[in-house]
């Protein structure tokens, strides 16, 4: 069946049932975002003109919402808690049912059980049963409960399930035997998925799918409106609970700012000021979504001071015209060095609070600078005061950037079906290299009968070697490119390095997620012998790496041109 774009999000709302805060949080914003989704669905139909959609079966299951693992997000909904979960599942329960396909969604073990055809009560059943859903989406939390209930079809089926991860699961924690034996094990477990089937809140590492969220848009007036409307004195600071006011040069910092700026927050509180907030910090308390954008849009500063990491907020300052003014992380922030991060699967390091603002979006809207340094801090703070900024949101962030994405991963991403190219070990495939001139990188020859539908094309492969000690995630982007880990299997073969010119002394096929690689002091090339563990993240100064990178849409890194 063809999937239809939908006009209409009211049954949408009814599927989202109620009761809890948090379902209420996520309706109200997909309520007041309705007008947005559906212009963005027009352009997307325009532009896709007469490709064919499938319409899926999905089942949303949302697994931290369920009470059978705690909830503890939903009573704090109203008192300063984290939303960006909230924020990130509303806008794709929206997403999907925009695109035309099939929607339920489970917030209980017992929706989840009557959904998935499983008998109530707490065992699990033995056999499979045919699931009636081409696609789960789900998280960490679902996912457990799913493999407690669904018996024998929990392996049969974990290919349709995609997890919703917001920080990412690097290869190396994916892998259950891998991770046991080399220390990457934690409490989020190792799931043996394939690393793709994890999908992150903002693009962390290739590894995983960028899954995002959207911030509301603004046209054209509106944007002229709110240049105009600036006060260019006014600074909001970034977090909502008392306790991100705890950072360490409190005084010093507040002081400074104090010096040229009047200073807003939005930290909740009970019945009286939270003693953590200054006296002269003018605290609105906790602002519903729809009164916090309109206070961005007075705004000239959005603040960080830290915490909360990686969260929805910074965008939509962005989107409002505010520039946002963040501390560098140095040494930078991870799971080795840091309480947030500890337990989480990755080992990405964080070098700023907000990473991909600085890194994706950058000046003159994001200034990322050393706290250590207060006359640096003071100088950055004098010039975004007369720096004049225009409301920006990176086209992945918009309604119609996340449909788009959307879209193409659920007509294209097949994790169920194996793999196209040779395993390791077996014959390389047919020569599919041409060498670029100035022979550092592999180019692959147009030839699309070697893999006929792989997606992304094959075409879009710029295969590099890496200096030693650099991940593939940092080789590509040096050559302006992104990691693409779908790739590797056609560079995990000898023939891939004596086209780059890599003198092996010797080949060997072993497990370690920095393979394919080429070891210099040995003269030895290594080849991944576990596809599972395919990873563009992860460096060793003992290793050049060879890096299968691809290129991308302006504004949609997720996509390379000729994904759609
Ligand atoms: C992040 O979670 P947070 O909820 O702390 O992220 P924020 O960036 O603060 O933004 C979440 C939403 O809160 C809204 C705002 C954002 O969309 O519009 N909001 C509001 O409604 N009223 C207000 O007064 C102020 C903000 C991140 F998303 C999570 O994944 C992390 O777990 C968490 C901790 O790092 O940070």
């Amino acid at each position: 069946v063809q999937a239809v774009f939908r006009s209409n999000l009211s049954h949408l709302l009814d599927l989202m049932g109620s009761g809890k805060e948090s379902l209420i949080f996520m309706k109200k914003r997909t309520k007041r975002l309705t007008a947005q989704w559906v212009l963005a669905a027009q352009r997307l139909a325009q532009k896709l003109g007469a490709t064919w959609r499938d319409q899926k079966q999905i089942l949303v299951h949302i697994g931290f919402l369920t009470e059978e693992s705690g909830d503890v997000f939903s009573p704090r909904v109203l008192k300063g808690g984290p939303l960006g979960e909230m924020v990130q599942w509303a806008d794709i329960l929206a997403a999907l049912y925009v695109l035309g396909h099939g929607l339920r969604v489970t917030v209980s073990l017992k929706e989840l059980q009557s959904n998935l055809g499983v008998p109530p009560g707490r065992g699990s059943c033995p056999l499979t049963i045919p699931l009636p859903f081409d696609l789960i989406y789900t998280d960490y939390h679902g996912l457990q409960q799913m493999k407690q209930h669904m018996g024998l079809s929990f392996k049969k089926y974990r290919c349709r399930i995609r997890v919703i991860d917001t920080f990412g699961t690097e290869p190396a924690y994916n892998h259950e035997e891998y991770a046991t034996l080399h220390g990457y094990r934690t409490n989020w477990g190792y799931w043996n998925l394939s690393p793709k089937q994890f999908m992150t809140m903002f693009p962390h590492t290739p590894d995983n799918s960028f899954m995002g969220f959207v911030s509301e848009e603004l046209n054209e007036t509106e944007k002229q409106l709110i240049k105009g409307g600036k006060a260019s004195n006014m600074a909001v600071v970034y977090g909502k609970e008392a306790s991100i006011w705890k950072f360490q040069g409190k005084e010093k910092f507040l002081g400074i700012l104090n010096k040229y700026m009047e200073i807003h927050g939005t930290v909740y509180y009970e019945s009286q000021r939270p003693p953590e907030v200054p006296a002269f910090v003018k605290n609105h308390g906790l602002l519903p979504q729809p009164e916090f954008q309109q206070l961005l849009r007075k705004a000239k500063l959005f603040i960080g001071f830290g915490f909360p990491y990686e969260g929805p907020a910074p965008l939509e300052a962005i989107a409002n015209g505010c520039i946002f003014l963040q501390s560098r992380f140095s040494p930078p922030h991870s799971s080795l060095n840091h309480e947030f991060f500890r337990g989480k699967p990755t080992s990405r390091e964080v070098f700023s609070q907000h990473p991909y603002a600085e890194n994706f979006i950058g000046k003159p809207h994001v200034w990322t600078v050393d706290y250590n340094n207060s006359e640096e801090f003071e100088a950055a703070i004098k010039a975004i005061m007369t720096t004049q900024v225009d409301p920006y949101l990176p086209y992945e962030y918009t309604c119609e950037g996340m449909l788009e994405r959307i879209h193409a991963y659920i007509q294209h991403q097949d994790f169920c079906t194996a793999p196209g190219p040779a395993p390791p070990g077996a014959h390389a495939p047919q020569s599919p290299f041409v060498l670029a001139p100035n022979a550092t990188h592999l180019e692959w020859a147009h030839n699309a009968s070697l893999t006929p539908g792989a997606w992304p094309p094959v075409n879009s492969l710029r295969a590099w070697l890496a200096v030693p000690g650099r991940a593939c995630t940092d080789t590509c982007l040096d050559h302006g490119l992104i990691c693409e880990p779908s790739f590797f299997p056609f560079l995990n073969s000898q023939d891939a390095f004596l086209k780059l010119q890599v003198p092996c002394d010797s080949t060997e096929s072993e497990m370690n997620h920095l393979y394919p690689a080429f070891a210099q002091p040995g003269q030895e090339c290594y080849l991944q012998k576990e596809p599972l563990l395919f990873s563009c993240a992860g460096s060793n100064t003992k290793y050049r790496r060879l890096c299968p990178c691809r290129d991308f849409r302006k504004g949609q890194v997720a996509l390379c041109q000729g994904c759609l």
